[in-house]
């Protein structure tokens, strides 16, 4: 912010002007920081169509977040199924985007991918420059979250298995879910609950862990 209009001229403007002087540097006492914007973190939440990631995102983002959801239409009768627990009605046709500071010096941009995988063309595209990636996934419902764990396996993207407790409750154990989806022990699996932002908070933490895990061992090689 600067002021529009130039100062006036003082009045003795016809003598000579005064000598340059710099700007006066400001004093750097005890509990002055230069406010060192946070570093981004642009960090994917993928899965399959109806499980909560649109949910997700919502739960923790700081910014109303952009969606581009639709309402879904007679088109997607039997081929768009969000499970019979949900009173899905929309769906986001390319992407769910919000953000979150994590603190001073880390903010995560978090980009919702869109479940149906006659959209997987958009991911590749999505993915780049992600450090990682949450997976959700509705327990009653694996098979959908298969293309999203290949996808991140291939692409050999850092990411975590967050298993979307339904209102609280698992159709399996995470051991058996962790058997059923065939994930290595490296991928950590853990439970949380798209509606709750603390929990999605604790689920992001564990994506970041695994990015700085990977970032460090790959610095070290
Ligand atoms: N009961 C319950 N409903 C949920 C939960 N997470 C999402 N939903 C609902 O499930 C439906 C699908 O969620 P949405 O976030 O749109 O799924 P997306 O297709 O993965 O983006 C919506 O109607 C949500 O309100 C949850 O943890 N418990
Ligand atoms: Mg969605």
């Amino acid at each position: 912010m600067g002021r529009a209009t130039a100062p006036p001229p003082p009045p003795h403007a016809a003598t000579a002007p005064p000598p340059y002087r710099p700007p006066a540097a400001t004093p750097a006492g005890p509990g002055t920081h230069r406010a060192t914007p946070p570093i981004p973190v642009k960090i994917l939440v993928a899965g399959g169509f109806g499980v909560g990631k649109t949910t997700t995102v919502g739960s923790i983002s700081e910014i109303a977040p952009l969606t581009t959801e639709a309402e879904m239409t007679t088109a997607g009768i039997g081929v768009d199924d969000p499970g019979q627990r949900s009173g899905k009605t929309t769906t986001t046709v390319a992407m769910d985007f919000g953000c979150v500071t994590i603190d001073r010096s880390l903010k995560l941009y978090l980009f919702g991918t869109p479940g149906q995988t006659r959209f997987g063309f958009m991911w590749d595209d999505l993915a780049r420059g992600a450090l990682g990636a949450l997976v959700v996934v509705d327990s009653a419902r694996l098979d959908d979250c298969y293309p999203a764990v290949d996808f991140f396996e291939r692409a050999g993207l850092p990411f975590v298995v967050g298993v979307n407790a339904f209102d609280g409750r698992l159709a399996h154990d995470l051991s058996a879910i962790r058997w059923a989806l065939a994930i290595g022990e490296h991928v950590p699996l853990v439970q949380f609950d798209a509606r709750d932002r603390l929990s999605v908070r604790d689920a992001l933490l564990v994506v970041l862990d695994r990015a700085l895990d990977r970032a460090t061992r790959e610095k070290r090689a």
